[in-house]
């Protein structure tokens, strides 16, 4: 067979010839020609154009309503409308909750392709609900306190989510979002290059003068978290400030009051004082604060005690029989304590954004909850190398390699089994497993969140001591490479997606995630609703918040010690980051494994963000490691359409003239030898159909001349 002219295909897995080059070709034809989508089989592949193509409007949206898969050229807004079919059960099917995976790495178009499928769901509901609207600003809303501009993204994703639109009757009644470990030592830190979360450079562009001063900010340069300048990477002060208003929009729409958001403004201010403290030490030793200004500054924010927030920012008291003994602390330790509380600040405020959405937009509570369907929307923060690699990316990269695994799961896995189960003749196709890396990070007691978090827990426990165990437990082992260097804390992981040096440094702080004794008590008894809020709330299991009922005028009477030092409390064992972020992913396989599966797989085609430059080696990369020659091959020859008997003899027993049949094993051979079709395969329970052969039956019925409306619903009835 020729092949057909090279980017004329829409879907890969219709080609007769197979190899990587191909695929890559196919790729770069297609790219060159502005069509960055291309189906393989149900999976859509899409590359990043880094430019406006103008294909997300009016006339896209309804020609990818309600429609045929193969009607129109491959599209995001094609994924939508899979989904929202699916999950209503359009063509007879049984109606089945979805959802839709994005992966790729950091830049490579997850989140962009998050929001095109949101607006395209959005609209297949037709209408123009309030709530419609209110969903279309979350991410705005989120992006502003969640994304930063990287290395490798101008607008990272700092946090991953996994967004659930629900629906009652074909319309949204209801959505809920759930975030995973928003990166919070960007607060404090920035590596070159980088900037902070864009909501410290909207606020600066955008609030009025007075605003500003309220807050006591001045011009962006003075704050040493904003250490690489005030937004001036990439962005101009027009952009910033549309960003600003496009933000104020989005709080206003989606439900946050004034004071609200007053308050959110006054929490991020006070992050930014907060950083320019700087502490000294005395001959002893002992920290005391430079600046008091700043200081008063920080506490007037935060309507805190300015003596109370030195005390605990410089020192800590203990009880030892009986007696309470104050313990100052060192110039490193007063500057980590200030430091951590800038984070967990940060870090609450997100928490409690994402809770408030959630309460916005939870689906009203007369809707029976049994009848509401819902579409889910993965959208994780991308397999990440930099030069220098953290703890953060340590968990970025475990949520991709888990949600990797999930999709072998699915398209060769448990697809393969089930040929083998059924006796269906097939010639097995391999893939690479990535089990081994899960079970690296996630093992129990010996992998690496466990054994972080056993040193984490051991009061001798250093991020060296942290090393040392992995290098004896896994320095054999082929993904896990100790450094050549001894005691340089460095470690070499081989993910699926590359190789990635580790420097362990601060991990097992990082880990602990815990405030500096006294402030958390500090922070509960504020005189600021919101930050009184916040810092009461629990933190469950997966590390989100739940926060209880808000009864502002409730006074908790100041019992404790007013003296000036943070107390030290004997800490319960409490959960650390990591084992929070393990617990969140199992939740989320968890929904996953509950919904049908749809796989959208971006690619990024260069490293310079740059529209027109097609990179083959890097894109070469990225179809090896993600598998999509096994893909293509899988979605090629196998069965994509796998009918019950009962089900296949009911819609096509037409073809042998029969208005009953029993739905056997035996009939069902007999419509397909009557069918003529090729390369159909019967196994113990259920018939195994390529996806063409739909089309193919289609064409038989047509013939028969039974009505067009009838036969799309058998038709349909089948589609993937
Ligand atoms: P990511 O979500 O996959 O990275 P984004 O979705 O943020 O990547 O995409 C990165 C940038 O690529 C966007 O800011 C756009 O400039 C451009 N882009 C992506 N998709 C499109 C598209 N369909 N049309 C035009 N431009 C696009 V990360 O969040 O870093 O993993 O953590
Ligand atoms: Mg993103």
């Amino acid at each position: 067979m020729d092949r057909p002219p090279p980017g004329s295909v829409e879907d890969l897995a219709t080609l007769a010839k197979l190899d990587e080059a191909i695929l890559l070709d196919e790729l770069k034809i297609r790219h060159r020609n502005g069509h960055i989508y291309t189906y393989v089989g149900d999976i859509l592949v899409a590359v990043n154009p880094f430019r406006d193509l103008g294909i997300y409007g009016h006339e896209e949206t309804n020609r990818y309503y309600l429609a045929k898969k193969n009607e129109h050229p491959p599209h995001i807004f094609a994924i939508a409308d899979t989904a929202f079919q699916n999950m209503l059960g359009y063509g007879g099917r049984t109606p089945t909750n979805q959802c839709i995976l994005i992966s790729g790495e950091s830049g490579a178009g997850k989140t962009e392709s998050t929001k095109l499928i949101i607006k395209q769901l959005v609209e297949l509901c037709r209408g123009n609900t309030q709530l419609q609207q209110q969903i279309l600003q979350v991410n705005p809303l989120l992006e502003a306190f969640g994304n930063a501009q990287t290395k490798m993204n101008d607008n990272s994703s700092r946090f991953g989510k996994y967004i659930q639109l629900m629906f009652y009757h074909g319309q949204i009644s209801g959505a809920k979002i759930s975030e995973y470990l928003l990166e919070k030592s960007r607060v404090v830190h920035q590596n070159e290059g980088e900037e902070n979360f864009h909501i410290f450079y909207y606020m600066f562009a955008g609030l009025s003068k007075d605003h500003l001063q309220h807050y006591g900010l001045n011009g962006p340069f003075k704050y040493r978290y904003l250490r690489n300048g005030p937004g001036s990477l990439k962005h101009s002060k027009d952009k910033l400030r549309s960003n600003y208003e496009e933000l104020q929009n989005a709080m206003d729409l989606v439900g946050f009051t004034d004071e609200e958001q007053q308050d959110m403004f006054t929490i991020v201010s006070a992050v930014l004082h907060l950083g320019n403290l700087s502490f000294e030490e005395d001959d002893k030793d002992a920290a005391f604060i430079q600046d008091q200004n700043v200081m008063d500054n920080v506490a007037s924010l935060l309507k805190v005690d300015p003596q109370e927030l030195s005390g605990t920012l410089t020192s800590i008291v203990t009880i030892t029989r009986g007696e309470h003994v104050k313990r100052y602390y060192s110039k490193q330790q007063a500057d980590d304590a200030r430091d951590a509380m800038a984070k967990f600040l940060y870090g609450r405020l997100f928490g409690w954004i994402v809770n408030k959405v959630n309460q916005l937009l939870a689906s009203r509570d007369n809707i029976p909850l049994s009848a509401i369907m819902e579409v889910g929307i993965l959208d994780i923060f991308g397999f990440e190398h930099f030069e220098h690699n953290s703890f953060e990316q340590a968990c970025i990269n475990l949520a991709n390699e888990q949600l990797q695994f999930f999709f072998n799961l699915h398209v060769f896995k448990l697809e393969q089994e089930e040929y083998a189960k059924e006796g269906v003749d097939w010639n097995e196709i391999k893939f690479i497993d990535n089990q081994p890396l899960l079970d690296l990070f996630l093992s129990k007691p010996i992998g690496i969140l466990s054994l972080l978090d056993e040193e984490s827990h051991f009061p001798k426990g250093t991020d060296a001591s942290f090393v040392e165990k992995l290098n004896v437990h896994f320095g054999g082992k082929g993904f896990y490479q100790p450094s050549q260097r001894s005691k340089d804390n460095k470690f070499t992981i081989h993910h699926y997606a590359g190789k990635v040096l580790y420097t362990a440094s601060g991990w097992l702080e990082k880990n602990r995630d815990t405030l500096p004794p006294g402030v958390m008590e500090m922070l509960q008894m504020s005189d600021n609703e919101l930050v009184k809020f916040i810092f009461r709330a629990q933190v469950t299991r997966t590390g989100t918040l739940a926060f209880q009922m808000r009864k502002s005028t409730r006074k908790t009477q100041k019992s404790r010690n007013t003296s000036k030092g943070g107390f030290s409390d004997a800490r319960k064992r409490k959960q650390t980051l990591g084992g929070q972020f393990k617990n969140s992913l199992q939740i989320l396989m968890e929904r996953m494994t509950s919904a049908s599966p749809i796989f959208v797989r971006c690619l990024k085609p260069n490293h310079m963000k740059s529209p027109g430059n097609f990179d083959e080696k890097y894109i070469r990369e990225q179809l090896l490691y993600t598998g999509m020659l096994e893909t293509t091959k899988i979605r090629r020859e196998g069965f994509a359409i796998r009918p019950g008997f009962e089900e296949f003899v009911n819609k096509f027993k037409v073809i042998l003239c029969k208005p009953s049949l029993p739905g056997t094993r035996e009939n069902c051979i007999k419509i397909l030898q009557a069918s003529k079709i090729k390369g159909w395969q019967v196994g113990k329970t259920k018939v195994f159909l390529k996806y063409f052969h739909l089309d193919q039956f289609s064409e038989i019925l047509e013939k028969m001349g039974k009505s067009a409306i009838h036969l799309q619903r058998i038709v349909r009835g089948f589609l993937a």
